[in-house]
């Protein structure tokens, strides 16, 4: 044999440097910073997560993929890169896959990585372990869906996965790792190369000229403008160039929910406590980061009043536009964009709009705010919604860097109006579908992703969803304060059994259930409040030591009503009751 001939044996014969699935996917995660991953471990992926724990990324381990999704999903709107969530094979993917529909209905992003069984078994339905044709249920239900079959691929996969998450409108995306992918070996330095850095994962889209001077010249004709902010432009992240929009043109806003605090609830141009008036008398609408959904009673009907109404619509998806009414200036592109071509576009001499418009509606904004100050006046006990919420209305005026997590019904609509916000993402709630059970998991997440304390102010029957998650809370040592309005029941405890039957009615629950000893059981603070006195220092307590806390807040069972405020959505019977 040649001199070279056995150098080239000698080489073949050196052990080579290999990775696998389980590195690759890790690698292709740190590569793109993605920094925590929320899930449920087992079978493919056990293995993986400790890895992934072990390579520096921070895996955080919850009760049920359901609360692990819904930290996902809002980790992608506090972060603006995915959030993902780690599950086993087809029941955990099924658990999972609620808070991807939800991530995409709310336009976060989030990444769903579920392991799965082996494509040929599948396919001939030969009764694998967990079988389930996951890709085919998931995709539509998501923004996109992939699956990866071979080592070489994980670069492309998670860049792709990435991509589509993040870009455009953002959304839930599903990536399918079948067990096989994980132990399958190659090169490493090969399996490097074929990882992927994506770059501009969401590319600024700049809104056209024309579609610019259109929307200022509808602006310029208006008597009685309005600007509704949606959890889009809170999710944009362009607080300052929205907050000069608003001041510089003097027009009133009107947050949703989730973007109250974007600019201070408190601000002089707020127009939340005159809701009505401002949405049925207003002229001129501006739409940033918000639909026209069910929300808005889809920009018609009653709520909007009989006056000709001229929208102007900033969002990034071009489907949007006149999805329910005529967009008399759609303008298509991102929200940072698009407000600044906004506000460069108006000239140092624009007018605000007339004074008469602005005293009309701070004179319903003042009626309003004073008819809530006397009710949040009461000390009653058994608490009420005002004097309990009075009272942590005060704990977020007084530290406004707390994140405030909210679900309910009652709990959720009165804390919705009676809570100001002061900063921008500091109030996360239910989203577009009105999800009872995003609760833990957000609060978790908030926690993780922020640093901050979170107060999550939950019904009693919204909790039950995730409540399990208290251990998960205590386990990673969070400074998680959950209030639970226990009203003994769904919307109120006074619910009856209309058989007359000896089964409880549907809407009430065990009375005077002790909901603080759940997290007394493990580790945690729990506190048992009757009186507004008594919930204010036990909230503050919890924030003052930043221990995992659970305040069970009794609250008079008759004081809510059904459905909160959308009791009007509930279909009624043309049969009279008997
Ligand atoms: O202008 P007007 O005069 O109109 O007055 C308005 C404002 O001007 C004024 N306002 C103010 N005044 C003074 N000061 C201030 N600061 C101020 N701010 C505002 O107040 C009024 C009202 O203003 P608001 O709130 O801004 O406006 P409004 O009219 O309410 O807005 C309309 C909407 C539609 C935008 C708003 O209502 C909204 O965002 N709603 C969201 C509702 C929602 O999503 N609800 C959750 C779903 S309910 C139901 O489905 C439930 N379920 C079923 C279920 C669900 N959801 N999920 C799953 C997985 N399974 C089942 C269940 C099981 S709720 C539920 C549990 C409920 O029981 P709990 O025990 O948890 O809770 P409790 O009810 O407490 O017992
Ligand atoms: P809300 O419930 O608060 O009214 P929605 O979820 O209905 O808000 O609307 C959010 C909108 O924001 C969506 O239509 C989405 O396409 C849009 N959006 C999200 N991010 C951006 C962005 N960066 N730029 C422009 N539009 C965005
Ligand atoms: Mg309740």
């Amino acid at each position: 044999m040649t001199t070279t001939g056995n150098a080239q044996k000698a080489k073949a014969e050196e052990p080579q440097d290999l990775t696998d699935g389980f590195h690759l996917i890790i690698d292709a995660l740190k590569l793109n910073d993605i920094k925590t991953i929320y899930g449920v471990p087992g079978i493919p992926i056990t293995d993986f997560g400790r890895m992934a724990q072990g390579a520096g990324i921070r895996v955080l381990s919850f009760r049920h993929e359901q609360n692990a999704g819904n930290a996902a999903a809002i980790a992608g709107y506090l972060t603006k890169k995915p959030g993902i969530c780690l599950t086993v094979s087809a029941p955990g993917f099924l658990n999972g896959l609620t808070a991807l529909a939800h991530a995409t209905t709310n336009c976060w992003p989030m990444i769903l990585m579920s392991g799965s069984s082996e494509r040929e078994v599948v396919d001939l339905q030969q009764g694998d372990y967990e079988e389930m044709d996951q890709l085919a249920i998931a995709k539509p239900l998501c923004k996109a869906a992939y699956r990866i079959l071979h080592a070489e691929d994980i670069g492309i996969g998670v860049a792709r996965a990435i991509r589509a998450a993040v870009s455009g409108r953002p959304g839930g995306v599903y990536l399918d790792l079948p067990a096989k992918l994980f132990g399958q070996a190659m090169d490493a330095a090969a399996g490097a190369r074929s990882l992927v850095k994506v770059i501009d994962p969401a590319p600024a889209q700049i809104p056209a000229p024309d579609a610019v001077d259109r929307a200022l010249a509808v602006l310029k004709g208006a008597k009685k403008p309005l600007i509704i902010l949606g959890k889009g432009a809170s999710y944009a992240q362009a607080d300052d160039q929205i907050r000069a929009l608003v001041e510089k043109s003097g027009i009133p806003f009107l947050p949703m929910s989730m973007a109250k605090g974007l600019l201070p609830d408190i601000h002089p141009l707020s127009a939340s406590a005159s809701r009505s008036l401002v949405l049925r008398e207003s002229d001129v609408v501006v739409m940033i980061g918000a639909r026209l959904n069910w929300l808005l009673s889809h920009g018609k009907g009653k709520q909007w009043g009989s006056a000709p109404k001229k929208f102007v619509q900033i969002d990034i998806e071009p489907k949007e536009m006149d999805s329910n009414v005529e967009i008399a200036a759609p303008l298509v592109g991102d929200i940072g964009s698009c407000v600044s071509a906004l506000l460069k576009g108006m000239s140092d001499q624009w007018a605000p709009p007339p004074a008469a418009w602005i005293n009309e509606v701070n004179k319903i904004k003042e009626t309003n705010l004073a008819k809530m100050s006397a009710k949040l006046m009461n000390n009653s006990v058994p608490m009420n919604y005002h004097s309990a919420l009075g009272v942590l209305r005060k704990v977020i005026d007084e530290r406004p860097d707390t994140i405030l997590v909210n679900e309910g019904a009652n709990t959720l609509d009165f804390a919705r109006s009676i809570i100001n916000m002061h900063k921008p993402r500091k109030r996360l709630d239910v989203g577009t579908w009105g999800v009872m059970g995003v609760g833990m998991g957000t609060a978790i997440a908030a926690s993780i992703e922020t640093g901050q304390r979170v107060l999550a102010v939950e019904g009693d029957s919204a909790f039950g969803f995730s409540g399990m998650e208290v251990e998960t809370i205590c386990r990673y040592d969070l400074p998680i304060c959950v209030v639970v309005f226990n009203n003994n029941g769904i919307y109120r405890g006074t619910d009856e059994n209309p058989s007359g039957g000896s089964d409880p009615a549907i809407c009430s629950f065990v009375e005077n259930a002790r909901y603080d000893k759940m997290m007394q059981a493990f580790g945690g603070v729990g506190v048992n409040a009757t009186t507004p006195d008594e919930l204010f220092r036990a909230v503050n307590e919890a924030m003052e030591s930043g221990k995992p806390t659970l305040i069970n807040a009794v609250i008079d069972p008759a004081a809510g009503t059904e459905s909160g405020r959308i009791g009007n959505l509930n279909p009624q019977s043309v049969v009279s009751k008997k």
